[in-house]
């Protein structure tokens, strides 16, 4: 039989798109095109540049399996080092001839002749065998519609489109939104503020940990010298924090009190003045919502210049902020910590499957997909890291490669002739979603919190099994569940 080679089209050149890419290649494909908007690589680590941007998970961890870094700087990475390191993976892997940088996909079309035309922004026309859409979860920011917004006097900054050039110091700042992001910026920003008001909606429980403190002397060298073993560790050190992450979010223990033990102790411990600690007092569970760790914002919070504010906002002013109970605060800068349309995927890219159908119809109810990857009506479209991601449990950088190493299955019989066309089934689909829907029950993150987890229909959108479940259920394509032609 007479093999075709399949014409791949990935976008995004996150960390979804540079893993799948290298797998791919890696498993003989060579026609590769990655499409991506921005202008470097990295997705998240490209778009996100404001002060204070760190990984809260140790870089040890937070890399590619398949190209471990020994020299860190810091245990647990800066934003701007993450993002260097995925330029240089790129690079090193000889990954740069296959993206095109400033290349954004405005439309998908699934056509007669069973090909998927994809259409740029720049109104050029690319032909697919198959679209693998690696476009990220947290990449639309969120502008919350506060009376006055608009008519600010002053900068108004998104944290995800942070502008360099702004300045900051010697500034009244405000501070809006406390997730992983409000809680980094504000801690930034504090020290050479003229003041800083952070407007805090809903308190968060933050886990102390030493997050600016550097890789230890020696690590590097030693790794660098022995790279089986820093292979091994890494994988120790990446599967032991899923399998701990997954344990404690998943089911309840006392593994898990143990952990929302901790978390109450870093705020009791942290913060002695009554007054202040009552207000940072969430009134939900630990873990519910996407766990902040800083190692540095209660002492920021707690400086003379910083005020913490959790009086609703009514409006902004050309000159400030007012909130409810009528107290106007002058501001120079209003900088939004306020979060993503997280569960957008590839949309608002125009996405049309068979039959002429939308994903925006097909995701009426919310994005729902098999096993993170596949959507019926959607022949030969694969997502990477789509609906129901472990963000909340297990390594993306791990979850990305096996779902690409699943995804290079369906190429191969492409490739050999035994299919042209595969595409999910629905009842496959509900199938799997039931499944998470029943698996969800005792998570952590359905014990009554409002975090951007939840879809607009309520459903929690993670993944609640653990890893060895996600590496069996990606292992080999079930022919059942889809449809072939
Ligand atoms: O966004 P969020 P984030 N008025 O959605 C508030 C990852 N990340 O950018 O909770 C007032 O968590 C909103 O309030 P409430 C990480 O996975 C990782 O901080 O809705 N407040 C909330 O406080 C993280 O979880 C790193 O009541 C308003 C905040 O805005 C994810 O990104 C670093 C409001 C949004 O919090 C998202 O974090 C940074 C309004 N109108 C981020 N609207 C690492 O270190 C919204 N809010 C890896």
């Amino acid at each position: 039989m007479t093999e075709r080679e399949p014409r791949v089209v990935i976008i995004g050149a996150g960390v979804a798109g540079i893993t799948t890419a290298h797998v791919l290649r890696e498993r003989g494909f060579t026609d590769i095109t990655v499409l991506e908007k921005g202008s470097d690589v990295g997705g998240v680590w490209y778009w996100n540049h404001y002060p204070g941007l760190r990984c809260d998970v140790p870089s040890q961890i937070y890399q590619f399996g398949f190209a471990p870094k020994p020299d860190w700087q810091h245990a647990w990475a800066t934003g701007a080092a993450i993002q260097r390191y995925h330029r240089d993976v790129v690079e090193q892997l000889g990954l740069a001839e296959l993206i095109r940088l400033d290349t954004e996909v405005t439309d998908a079309q699934w056509d007669e002749d069973r090909h998927w035309a994809v259409t740029t922004a720049a109104g050029e026309q690319l032909v697919a065998d198959f679209l693998i859409c690696a476009t990220g979860v947290l990449h639309h920011p969120f502008i919350p519609e506060i009376p006055g917004l608009a008519d600010f006097a002053g900068p108004v900054v998104h944290t995800a489109r942070w502008d360099d050039e702004l300045v900051t110091d010697g500034r009244r700042i405000a501070v809006i939104g406390t997730g992983s992001t409000g809680v980094q910026v504000v801690s930034a920003l504090q020290p050479d503020a003229a003041s800083i008001d952070h407007y805090v909606r809903s308190a968060q429980w933050i886990l102390w940990a030493p997050t600016s403190v550097r890789q230890f002397p020696g690590v590097a060298a030693l790794l660098a010298r022995f790279p089986k073993l820093h292979r091994r560790l890494y994988r120790l050190m990446a599967f032991g924090g899923s399998a701990l992450l997954t344990d404690v979010t998943t089911r309840p223990s006392w593994r898990r009190r143990a952990v929302q033990a901790y978390a109450r102790a870093c705020l009791r411990i942290q913060l002695r003045n009554k007054d202040l600690r009552a207000k940072l007092q969430p009134d939900y569970e630990p873990l519910c919502k996407r766990q902040v760790v800083s190692g540095t914002y209660y002492r920021a919070i707690r400086a003379d210049n910083a005020d913490l504010i959790t009086e609703g906002i009514a409006e902004v002013t050309p000159h400030g902020i007012r909130t409810a109970d009528g107290t106007h605060r002058d501001t120079d800068v209003i900088v939004l910590a306020t979060g993503f349309h997280a569960h957008n995927y590839m949309r608002p890219m125009r996405l049309q499957g068979r039959d002429g159908i939308s994903i925006d119809d097909a995701w009426a109810k919310g994005p729902r997909a098999y096993q993170m990857t596949a959507i019926p009506g959607f022949p030969n479209l694969f997502t990477v890291l789509g609906p129901n991601s472990p963000t909340g449990s297990i390594s993306l950088q791990y979850t990305s490669e096996l779902t690409a190493r699943y995804i290079a299955q369906w190429l191969t019989k492409f490739r050999t002739g035994e299919l042209t066309t595969v595409e999910v089934t629905d009842q496959a689909t509900t199938r799997f979603n039931d499944d998470v829907a029943i698996a969800m029950g005792p998570t952590v993150w359905n014990t009554g919190c409002n975090s951007w987890y939840l879809t607009d229909g309520g459903n929690v959108d993670l993944w609640p099994f653990d890893r060895a479940t996600m590496k069996a259920m990606l292992g080999s394509p079930d022919p059942a569940a889809f449809h072939l032609s």
